[in-house]
């Protein structure tokens, strides 16, 4: 009873506004930010219940947008695994972030404790994170008395950091590992240096050059500022760290560098064939760009996007399992990927012998896919990925690592392998390890930022969105590369692609905007924006 008289009294504070309307979604809640206040309040009682529910387990609860505009804000859980919240509670969040009074929130929550017999006995401890959006602080408070109102449970503000960030010290903690800020960037660092420190000697004369990296305006840029001093072997100069005036994500970030192809804010012609980097507002997206020496205005970039830093990832892996003898083991590498794929990218992939498989947009269901696999890398086009490797194959490794003799070919190939585990985040992408895996790799190959550009050509590709009266009419193929509903639109598509030469397109309801994506590719540019437009008219 007094734990329904604190859940009452805390939420007569947050009164919900009036026609809000939301859905966990792939990316959590996202809204304005004025918005927002009693929602991240709900889902701090959500985050102590989940904690509650897994023998008070430490959950986390980020406040971000992403690459949203500065004045969205947003919030979702991380799992104590460091993985996304299970999806089996999504309908529960909905539900309660769109309970409309007091009374209606703390039914819900009744009936929900009584149905997933969670112990109230107290004791869930939930880790906030939030990045630099000014809105963060008030909403990270709302946060705090959600937690707290569930009586016994406690929340640790962390402060502002990336998203992967904090999966990362959620992982740690609830692996009893050390899980300080600090923590993650000495694990960084130290296995960076690993890398570094296994290139084979005849490629080390090869000169190490300066990467100039976007930091978005955001935590990126300030957290990498923080990582260079952990580092050595890595030049890096960084840009657009919002201490100069830039606004967070406005002409500048991986979003706005992989959907418009153009340089961002600080970047021009006085940076011609410089290999650049770009992040996202809360740093789990990374893409990397150069300005071609043809380009006249300097604005124009090559863009080398999720897909091709899949392709670098793969190839080295691939190269090191390939030194291992697997003692008839047969090492399962796999490769993830979504409809958004650029075809020659997966083309690519399959002509070095790799498996290719497709999963649904957003980050659960690709890192859902990587995770069957011994070694399972995932990418997103827009650049959010990272590579798994499954316990059992890594603890292989490990006792391979102590009996191979030190120096040899196997034992550096393993060694390169275990370091790759401990630097890329095994909870979700994240663009500090994705830079720092990228740049050890273009080392190690001795390749510059052109050269890794020419693995494979991109096929000329066009995206466009349809606003339509109800996206949910749309509903597609679990791969999400054929529509189902409306009834023969399919047909529609199929006979516009068949009109093009290397023709793919498909559409598929947005999970974060009230649209209708339209993905669309072909031999030529025209024929690429062509066909986006032909099935954009399909669609309306
Ligand atoms: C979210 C997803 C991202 C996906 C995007 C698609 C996570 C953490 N993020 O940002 O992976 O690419 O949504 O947006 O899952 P859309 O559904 O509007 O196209
Ligand atoms: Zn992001």
């Amino acid at each position: 009873e007094t734990q329904i008289a604190s859940l009452l009294k805390s939420s007569e504070l947050y009164p919900i506004p009036q026609s809000l309307k939301l859905s966990y979604g792939t990316a959590g809640f996202r809204a304005d930010a004025s918005l927002l206040e009693s929602t991240v309040y709900r889902v701090g009682i959500l985050s102590s219940l989940r904690s509650l529910k897994l023998n008070s387990s430490t959950v986390g609860l980020m406040i971000t947008a992403s690459h949203n505009r500065v004045s969205d804000n947003g919030v979702k859980l991380s799992d104590p695994s460091g993985g996304m919240l299970s999806q089996g509670w999504e309908p529960f969040a909905d539900q309660i972030a769109n309970a409309s009074s007091p009374r209606e929130l703390v039914s819900l929550i009744r009936e929900f404790v009584e149905k997933e017999e969670i112990p109230m006995g107290g004791g869930g401890e939930v880790w906030l994170g939030r990045d630099t959006r000014p809105s963060g602080e008030r909403l990270l408070r709302a946060a705090e008395i959600g937690v707290g109102s569930v009586l016994g449970s406690v929340a640790v503000d962390l402060g502002v950091l990336t998203t992967p960030q904090l999966h990362w010290l959620v992982r740690a903690k609830n692996r009893g590992l050390k899980a300080a800020e600090s923590d993650y960037f000495e694990n960084l660092s130290t296995s960076f240096k690993c890398l570094i420190d296994l290139i084979p000697v005849e490629k080390l004369e090869s000169s190490r050059s300066k990467v100039v990296l976007d930091g978005a305006n955001g935590v990126g840029g300030q957290k990498m500022e923080v990582l260079r001093g952990f580092l050595s072997g890595l030049d890096v100069e960084i840009r657009n760290t919002g201490r100069d005036g830039g606004v967070l994500n406005e002409g500048v970030g991986a979003d706005f560098v992989q959907k418009e192809k153009v340089v961002p804010l600080g970047f021009g012609l006085k940076d011609v064939g410089m290999r650049c980097a770009s992040f996202d507002g809360d740093a789990d997206r990374l893409v990397y760009f150069y300005v071609p020496s043809e380009s006249c205005s300097g604005d124009k970039v090559e863009l080398l996007d999720g897909d091709k830093i899949l392709s670098l990832f793969a190839l080295f892996i691939k190269e090191q399992l390939n030194s291992i003898d697997d003692e008839g083991k047969e090492t399962r590498l796999g490769v993830v990927q979504t409809a958004y794929a650029n075809g020659a990218s997966t083309d690519y992939l399959k002509e070095i012998g790799l498996e290719v498989v497709f999963a649904k947009t957003g980050v659960k269901h690709l890192h859902e896919k990587a995770a069957e696999y011994d070694v399972g890398i995932y990418f997103e086009a827009n650049g959010h990925g990272t590579i798994l490797f499954s316990e059992s194959f890594l603890s292989w490794l490990v006792g391979k690592q102590k009996v191979l003799s030190q120096g040899s070919d196997e034992h550096d190939a393993v060694s390169r392998l275990v370091a790759v585990s401990n630097l890329i985040n095994q909870a979700v992408g994240d663009a500090l390890s994705g830079l720092l895996l990228v740049e050890a790799i273009l080392q190690h190959m001795g390749w510059s930022v052109q050269k890794w550009n020419e693995l494979y050509k991109d096929l000329p590709s066009r995206q466009v969105k349809v606003e339509v009266p109800d996206r949910t009419a749309v509903v597609t193929t679990s791969e999400e590369t054929e529509a189902l509903k409306p009834l023969g639109i399919q047909d529609a598509i199929n006979a516009e692609i068949k009109k093009r030469q290397r023709g793919r397109a498909f559409i598929r309801p947005s999970g974060t905007e009230d649209v209708v994506r339209v993905y669309a590719e072909a031999s030529t540019q025209e024929d690429a924006d062509s066909l986006a437009n032909s099935v954009a008219q399909l669609v309306k």
